[in-house]
């Protein structure tokens, strides 16, 4: 474990212990039809910008590339650009889009103020190639999200096996 990671533990401790002292969970208002709770977002490194729910999908066949996915809300104003992905333990990884039952990789994605992105199975996914064999189902890797700005976001991301949601594709259509 580098430190980055022991600080996001940390950070993600700080918030949790804060939420629950407070009277009131911050509420979904202007998250753009995510129908999950913003509570799965983590810490907050750059500035007004949130990230959680991440994780690593392993491919059934090692060798294959493995897909990861995660939430990122912007809640400032102004439009923010996420230009990379990186995973930990992971050689390669390329941000996707799956639309019309192909996927393409993509450059940069927008995220206009006020809105959240969702990087899930069949729309926005991260392709991890070259998998390190010591990332295994049940594991933590590390996803550190770089906006076009030059900040960074580094959050916890759980690995799982192929599967393990109710996706079920084999491979290519994620
Ligand atoms: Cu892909």
């Amino acid at each position: 474990m580098h430190r980055a990671t022991l600080l996001t533990a940390l950070l993600v401790t700080a918030a949790a212990l804060s939420g629950c002292k407070g009277s009131q969970a911050p509420d979904a208002q202007g998250s753009a039809g995510a129908s999950e709770s913003a509570d799965a977002l983590g810490p907050d490194a750059k500035p007004g910008v949130t990230a959680g729910a991440a994780r690593l999908v392993l491919p059934v066949v090692p060798g294959r590339p493995g897909v990861a996915y995660f939430r990122v809300a912007n809640n400032t104003p102004g439009k923010i650009t996420l230009a990379g992905v990186h995973v930990q333990g992971v050689g390669k990884a390329e941000m996707h889009r799956t639309s019309g039952g192909h996927m393409a990789p993509v450059a940069t994605v927008d995220i206009a103020g006020g809105a959240s992105i969702a990087f899930v199975p069949g729309g926005l996914h991260v392709m991890a190639f070259d998998i390190d064999p010591s990332l295994k189902a049940g594991g933590q890797s590390e996803l550190t999200l770089t906006f076009a700005d030059g900040d960074k976001i580094s959050i916890p991301a759980k690995v799982e096996a192929m599967g393990a949601d109710a996706g079920g594709m084999a491979g290519m259509n994620h």
